[in-house]
């Protein structure tokens, strides 16, 4: 009987323990944070992370690598199907939130809003009302992710809520703010239209370009490059469009339909999505990663050159859409993720992943990394090399082991305060293009 319970044991829990992987052997991943309900979308603030709970609207904290006990703000919100706690975007210490409001949990909804907040280091404090956005008939394509621009510009998106108007493409009905990328603080018009449902939103750090992932109905989930004035062609257009199609819109002010940079035809459900753009992923400068819900798969895409569409090698592929009997090996990165609601690079240069249906944090780094520890000193007993440039501890090399500078990166050592220790037979290595402060 006993042996029995402890092999029905292992069989559930291995999927969990065994299953993320991903495709490049110099990296690894590893768990970082579990036990969270539900999470959606994730913030840094400095080393802080802060993380959405989507059904009981609480604001969670993670600090030094622990989940914090005490919630830092427990919001009343609609949360039956894709309703609920759902968007974060900070610039320094302001923090705005999407969230579905309601007067208690799981209740009737009074609005898709967006706050902004004062986050004092425990707290998130004085919330003002950015933007009040339609929230029926819905219940699902709210979206609700927020992404900032190179100034720091707040954008918000939105999906149909199931209207059918001339935001979706119809020759009549209100611009209701549906189906649209809205810039939100600074307010302003418009800036793309056509949209179905997203549950990604960002920006290109080397160009400023915005780029989405949307949600299709059966058939067509998109990734696109936003140009102002983009229409994205919904509810006429879903994946690459006929010209018969694009004939067909009614057209709706200066908006201009274009086709997405990359489909897949069989839905998998895309969602967040990152251009990593630090010292710790040099190889995939040219890279966007995306997440999905369906597979639990992580995506990379090659850029071209200019950075506005993806090149390919597969021939399947080069069409700019994954059919239904395509390869899709080349585009698979990551696997095991259950279903991806965000993708973020941390403060110490890795990468983050929020998991909704495993309600963890995962955490992608090099094998090769120093991991600094949260508090005492940083003891390097074996090779390795440091992608962090702020280390307010002490440093000791010992064990024969070499601490390894990488290119690009300055090590900010407060030597006032901290020193570093080589013993004999350690040492440290100082790639070109790499500083000690
Ligand atoms: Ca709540
Ligand atoms: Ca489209
Ligand atoms: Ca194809």
């Amino acid at each position: 009987m006993k042996v029995a319970l402890v092999l029905v044991f292992l069989i559930i829990s291995a999927p969990n323990v065994f299953a993320m992987t991903v495709q490049d052997p110099e990296l690894v991943v590893e768990e970082y944070a579990t036990g969270l309900s539900l999470p959606t979308s994730i913030s840094f603030i400095d080393s802080d992370i802060l993380v959405l709970q989507k059904n009981d609207g609480k604001v969670r904290l993670i600090r030094d690598g622990i989940l914090q006990n005490n919630t830092v703000l427990d919001l009343s919100v609609s949360n039956n199907s894709e309703r609920g706690l759902l968007g974060i975007e900070s610039v320094g210490n302001n923090v705005y939130l999407f969230f579905t409001e309601s007067l208690i949990d799981g209740g009737s909804p009074l609005g898709n809003r967006i706050y902004k907040y004062s986050w004092n280091g425990t707290d998130l404090i004085n919330p003002s009302l950015i933007k009040d956005l339609p929230v029926t008939p819905g219940p699902n394509h709210n979206g609700g992710i927020l992404a900032k621009d190179l100034d720091d510009n707040i954008f918000a998106i939105i999906g149909d809520l199931n209207r059918n108007g001339v935001l979706q493409n119809f020759p009549s009905g209100n611009p209701d703010d549906t189906s649209v990328i809205l810039p939100i603080d600074p307010s302003g018009p418009i800036h793309a239209m056509g949209i179905r449902n997203s549950f990604g939103l960002t920006i290109d750090p080397v160009t400023g370009n915005m780029w989405d992932t949307e949600n299709g109905p059966s058939t067509f989930d998109e990734i696109n490059m936003i140009s102002p004035n983009f229409n994205s062609g919904w509810e006429t257009i879903m994946g690459p469009a006929t010209q018969q199609q694009i004939d067909s819109l009614p057209g709706f002010e200066s908006f201009v339909y274009s086709d997405p940079e990359f489909s897949w035809e069989n839905t998998v459900a895309p969602t967040s999505i990152l251009f990593p753009d630090t010292i710790s992923f040099t190889n995939y400068s040219d890279s966007v990663f995306v997440g999905d819900c369906n597979n639990g798969i992580l995506y990379k895409f090659t850029l071209n050159q200019s950075r506005d569409s993806f090149v390919f090698i597969d021939p399947t592929l080069t069409d700019l859409v994954l059919n239904m009997t395509d390869n899709s090996a080349e585009i698979e990165f990551g696997n095991g993720f259950g279903c991806i609601t965000d993708i973020e690079m941390g403060p110490d240069n890795f990468l983050y992943i929020s998991s909704l249906t495993h309600g963890k944090i995962y955490r992608i780094l090099p094998a090769n990394a120093c991991i600094v520890p949260n508090s005492g000193d940083l003891i390097i007993t074996s090779s390795c090399t440091i992608y962090s440039g702020i280390i307010p501890r002490n440093i000791l090399v010992q064990n024969n082991s070499i601490l390894t500078i990488p290119s690009g990166l300055t090590l900010d050592v407060d030597f006032s305060q901290f020193n570093i220790t080589i013993n004999f037979g350690s040492g440290v290595l100082i790639k070109s293009g790499g500083t000690i402060n």
